[in-house]
């Protein structure tokens, strides 16, 4: 019951990311009630927001004569261009109205700087620049995290990862994502997660 050592983090569930959304993940409003339901089984419940300047490098719209979906060379590696999405302030970026707010200890924003995206609720995509959840939840104890939320390939696959690499015991509820399948990465970043160790249970 309540273990404080157990952290929940719902990654996402933002109005961008669900059906009529900007950057809407298939059935990605679905996972909603599974999501509010399993807050009350954690010590630790973390939301995540996806919080960025209309400038966003990320945004397709900010690079002349490139489409959504295709790739840009940044500082830090290949990133994939978006939609415009979750640009702050704006309704794309609340939280979906059914998602139960309240229960949350934190809401971690990420993606709020210009020239560098952030998938992973603890770095962005230079994977050294923190957000400050690997502080809050060593500070509170917290040994073992478990993800849910949107989408499954790209901000909760990253968060997993980088879990792992931290050393806490990481578990995605796949049942309680949904992805957005690019080139094959569903099934690549399941693999990859696999590999680190992340426990991936439905
Ligand atoms: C996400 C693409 C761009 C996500 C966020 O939440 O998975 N994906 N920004
Ligand atoms: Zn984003």
């Amino acid at each position: 019951m309540r273990p404080v050592d157990e952290a929940l983090i719902v990654i996402d569930i933002q109005n961008d990311f669900c059906p009529g959304g900007a950057l809407a993940v298939a059935g990605g409003d679905t996972i909603i009630p599974r999501v509010n339901d399993l807050m009350a089984g954690f010590g630790t419940v973390v939301l995540t927001q996806d919080w960025h300047p209309a400038d966003h490098s990320s945004f397709a719209s900010n690079h002349a004569g490139k489409a959504p979906f295709e790739s840009v060379a940044m500082s830090y590696g290949m990133q994939t261009l978006w939609p415009d999405h979750c640009v702050q302030g704006t309704g794309g970026a609340d939280f979906h109205p059914a998602l139960l707010t309240d229960p949350a200890h934190l809401v971690i924003r990420k993606g709020f700087r210009a020239a560098i995206d952030s998938y992973s609720a603890f770095f962005e995509n230079d994977r050294t620049t923190p957000t400050g959840l690997d502080g809050y939840l060593r500070s509170r104890g917290v040994a073992a995290v478990t993800f849910v939320g949107l989408a499954t390939d790209f901000c909760v696959a990253y968060s997993a990862l980088d879990a792992a690499r931290l050393g806490y015991r990481a578990k995605v509820l796949l049942g309680a994502c949904r992805g957005i399948d690019l080139g094959g990465s569903m099934a690549a970043m399941q693999a990859e997660m696999r590999t680190a160790g992340v426990a991936l249970e439905d």
